[in-house]
């Protein structure tokens, strides 16, 4: 994040005279000014800006529990699409600021200039966005809201699109201290999506707990009907992050090699502090995976920590090897590449100063890392080999194989390559197309003969290519090269693609520009065997391909999953979603609907989006049914003129018994609270468990409807557009929903809620109706296959994007690595699911 504290743009004067107050102008052109240039202080409007946002949000939980005073966080993906961030720190402050006269928390989160008094909290170390992320991801949001306990007190304050819609209030007693930061992404900035991804979340929150021993970090999505909340703790830290890299490899040494040191150092006269924790661990594999880090900032593109830490690898191995005449004459020269064959590690820096190549901190370049990340590496490795010699003798004798191998690897692709050139062209088995630019090819990489011959038949031969994959191929994993190489299909594959191959930095026998297609795209059965066949696939590619992924020429073709049947129409569905919708389309074609009381009939122009919003109340009320309060009585609780919702549910549970309350405002609240007796009251919102025991028998627990506001919106609509917003059951018909009207088979039925006519669409969207779930590709004829999958009108591709070394590399371990237990499991749970990948 980029967010400037000085640099923050000068408050413009309107030249039409009219006076301002000056300091109200300088706070609200602030955050204005983060909307209107959203790049400048979020990195943008798409999906990495909006989950940059949480990140944003996290860094300042991260940052206190840095300074000692947090010890867990909460992060909760809400129904509605909002998302929570608690911890256990200080809280923000709330006392008011002598100068500025607003609590601290106003000025943390609505001033883009407030560096002195609240700006850093005194942090020592920081992901360098110095506290003033909080503030630019309130100005990018619909609503922002936050709850601080602090000094026996729970304090709460909330805000629209930057501007606060309700000042700080006292709204009930604190056990403890906290901040409690919910917000919802506004979708008028995020243009392309507001939907959080779970997985991207996760994966995060993860790195995070590695990097922070001790930090614990809970996960909640509630978005699906059943969450299951994570939960990362890392005693050891960094030590269990270089483990967990080596999960399903065998490791070579058991314990890793841990490298720390605390140091400080000069920079342009100033003092900076550098601390290091280098970990490693061999593992019998052949890649490397190094991870490095910069104040628990991912920096992929390495830098001086990786490069000081390369070179000392280096130089520890020779020389032990050296010193202890484990080298003998006729032995290769082992070098940089083949000391990291089958080295996982992590770096870890934390820098008070450090530099970077952007704004994207893809890359460190505080030129004195190098020296005191390579001095420590290599007197620590020296240490350890020394203290356990046979940990070096084995590295060793690791680094002599992948030397051997090398050699090895370049006498094969020297075979291919002449090969190649000698055998007059291109394999049998690939129905090249016509079309010879490069640009314009696709290669379609098939499963199975079956399928292959069907994608020949239907293809639009001009610019398409078919190459039929039969069996298993190799695994790359698990293989060295000069084996994987001896594969007839994996050779086949080769020569189609016509790019050669290449690991290593400094081999030149890949040359991406050389590649025949640029699409290659794998088409694959959407079973357990076409996901462990594109896993293969995807593995050799990233392997020895890695360019080509790069470059953005591999994608996942998506064949359709469902085939449905009714009368004489047949159509294509992609996925449960689209299912869904169909259905609801198919359910109000052809039907009449009016509401009792009246006669008035719906026009049918009006039924679609009134479906619509019944389906997205019906949807976002699974945030209310998981608390077993139902949904038509939350909805009944909506004020008659402003359709305003109830805030929070409170669950009340005695004995066996169970009741609940809903609770419209802070107000009504604290009135519970004290009626209740309780003494903790802070809400569950986040962790949704936090209850409060009240003598033995009773526990009370208060939820807060994240989702009310988007209800309420919908409940306008629906007001709007006629529909009568009461949900409970009643015993006299409300609405009439008639199907084949005017026929012979006219049928009508009473309708007693208006939640009732989503439910009777659906079970007439399903009379008639055959549902067929695609097993293979070879189920469809050639022009089927070319319809759904392969025209590019109509095919939708999925672009295989690996931009997380370690997510592609556990995945890739996870499948193809020696442990079988874990892979099948792995693979079952996911057969369908590619979006691991990263695609
Ligand atoms: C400024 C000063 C202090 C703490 C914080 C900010 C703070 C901010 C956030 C944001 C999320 N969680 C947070 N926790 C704390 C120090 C206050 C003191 O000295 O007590």
């Amino acid at each position: 994040m980029s967010a400037p504290d000085e640099a923050s743009p000068a408050p413009k004067i309107p030249a039409t005279g009219d006076t301002y107050d000056a300091s109200k102008l300088g706070k609200l052109e602030g955050l204005e000014a983060v909307r209107k240039k959203p790049g400048m202080y979020i990195g943008g409007t798409d999906e990495r800006a909006l989950h940059h946002c949480v990140s944003e949000v996290l860094d300042n939980s991260v940052d206190e529990h840095l300074a000692g005073h947090c010890k867990k966080i909460e992060v909760t993906i809400h129904v509605d699409g909002s998302i929570s961030v608690r911890d256990d720190g200080r809280g923000i402050p709330v006392d008011i600021h002598p100068q500025y006269k607003i609590p601290g928390v106003e000025m943390v989160l609505t001033t883009l200039h407030s560096g002195g008094k609240y700006g850093q909290g005194g942090y020592k170390f920081s992901g360098g966005t110095h506290g003033v992320g909080a503030k630019c991801v309130n100005a990018v949001s619909e609503w922002f809201e936050v709850e601080v306990s602090r000094g026996g007190q729970v304090h709460h304050m909330t805000f629209e699109r930057g501007k606060t819609t309700k000042k700080l209030e006292v709204i009930g007693k604190a056990k403890g201290t906290g901040t409690l930061i919910t917000f919802k992404p506004d979708p008028e900035i995020f243009k392309e999506t507001t939907v959080f991804k779970a997985d991207k979340i996760s994966q995060r929150l993860r790195e995070l707990a590695f990097l922070n021993s001790g930090l614990e970090i809970v996960f909640t999505d509630e978005r699906p009907s059943e969450p299951k909340p994570e939960r990362y703790f890392y005693k050891d830290g960094v030590v269990e992050f270089v483990k967990q890299l080596n999960q399903g490899k065998t490791a070579l040494h058991p314990q890793p090699v841990r490298i720390a040191k605390e140091t400080q150092t000069e920079i342009d006269g100033k003092k900076a502090e550098v601390h290091l924790e280098v970990v490693l661990q061999y593992n019998d594999s052949f890649n490397d995976l190094v991870l490095c880090y910069t104040n628990t900032i991912h920096n992929p593109d390495g830098g001086t920590h990786l490069s000081g830490f390369r070179s000392a690898l280096t130089r520890a191995i020779n020389q032990f090897a050296k010193a202890n005449n484990l080298l003998k004459d006729k032995d290769p020269q082992i070098t940089g590449d083949d000391v990291r064959e089958g080295l996982a590690a992590v770096i870890a820096i934390k820098h008070s100063d450090p530099k970077f190549e952007s704004q994207t901190k893809v890359k460190l370049l505080s030129p004195e890392v190098e020296s005191i990340v390579g001095s420590a590496t290599y007197e620590g490795l020296m240490f350890a080999f020394e203290s356990t010699p046979s940990i070096a003798k084995r590295i060793i004798d690791k680094s002599l194989m992948a030397a051997r191998a090398r050699e090895a690897a370049r006498k094969a692709r020297e075979t291919i390559r002449k090969g190649a050139l000698s055998g007059g062209g291109l394999p049998g088995k690939l129905a090249d197309c016509s079309e010879k630019d490069p640009q314009v090819c696709e290669l379609y990489i098939v499963e199975g003969d079956s399928a292959g011959g069907s994608a020949k038949q239907g293809r639009d031969r001009r610019y398409q290519a078919i190459l039929p994959l039969r069996g298993k191929l190799i695994n790359s994993e698990k293989a060295q090269l000069d084996k994987v190489l001896s594969n007839e299909e994996i050779r086949t594959l080769i020569t189609a693609i016509g790019t050669g191959i290449g690991t290593g930095e400094d081999d030149a026998s890949f040359n991406a520009e050389k590649a025949r297609y640029h699409k290659v795209i794998i088409m694959t059965d959407a079973d357990v065997d076409g996901s462990h066949i594109r896993t293969l696939l995807l593995t050799f590619l990233y392997r020895q391909m890695k360019g080509i992924i790069e470059r953005g020429y591999v994608y996942i073709a998506q064949p359709p999953l469902y085939k449905i049947k009714r009368k004489k129409r047949e159509q294509y569905v992609d996925n449960d979603e689209q299912l869904n919708r169909i259905l609801l389309e198919l359910g109000s074609e052809d039907i009449v609907l009016s509401r009792a009381a009246d006669n008035h009939v719906f026009a049918p122009a009006q039924i679609d989006p009134i479906v619509e919003m019944l389906a997205a109340l019906e949807k976002l009320g699974h945030g209310i049914t998981r608390h077993g309060a139902q949904l038509a009585e939350y909805l009944d609780q909506h004020d008659a003129g402003t359709h305003e919702l109830p805030r929070y549910l409170a669950r009340i549970r005695e004995g066996n018994k169970e009741s609940h309350r809903f609770l419209r405002t802070d107000k009504d609240r604290a009135a519970f609270v004290a009626e209740m007796g309780l003494d903790v009251d802070a809400t569950t919102a986040a962790s949704a468990n936090g209850a409060a025991p009240v003598g033995p028998q009773r526990r009370v627990t208060i939820h807060e409807i994240f989702e009310a506001n988007e209800m309420t919106k919908l409940l306008k609509a629906l007001a709007h557009a006629g529909v009568e917003t009461k949900f409970a059951v009643t015993e006299t018909a409300r609405y009439v929903f008639t199907e084949n009207p005017g026929t012979k088979s006219e049928l009508k039925t009473e309708l007693h809620s208006p939640l009732e006519i989503i439910t009777q669409i659906r079970a007439n969207g399903r009379k008639g109706l055959s549902i067929q779930r695609y097993k293979g590709l070879g189920e469809m004829n050639p022009k089927q296959l070319y319809e759904t999958t392969m025209d590019p009108d109509k095919r939708r591709l999925l672009k295989v994007n690996i931009n997380d070394a370690a997510k592609a590399d556990a995945l890739f371990t996870l499948l193809m690595g020696e442990e079988v237990a874990p892979r099948r499991q792995f693979i079952e749970d996911n057969a369908l699911n590619v979006q691991y990948l990263d695609v």
